[in-house]
């Protein structure tokens, strides 16, 4: 038996006009302000890097790394990068 599957990952397109297109929602929770990047979203590490910009810490405060995404919140992947400010309190 043949058919055709169609894979669940996202697809991004890079547009003539230079804007990249998906065919899914990138972001965890629009519709309760959640803008964070999903895991295996369209937007990580596609961003333009802009001197002045993209190496100032996310809208969230987080480090952005050398592949920028694209949006005001950068990817982190649990488990990736500790937050600079955590401290265990005996
Ligand atoms: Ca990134």
């Amino acid at each position: 038996m043949y058919g055709i599957i169609l894979a669940a990952a996202a697809v991004c397109i890079l547009g003539a006009d230079g804007n990249y297109y998906t065919n899914e929602n990138p972001f965890v929770d629009p519709e309760n302000h959640d803008f964070r990047l999903k895991p295996g979203a369209c937007g990580i590490n596609i961003g333009a890097v802009i001197p002045g910009v993209t190496d100032q810490p996310d809208f969230l405060g987080n480090k952005r790394d050398g592949k920028p995404d694209i949006g005001a919140i950068e990817y982190i992947q649990v488990g990736q990068q500790p937050p600079e400010n955590l401290r265990v309190i005996p």
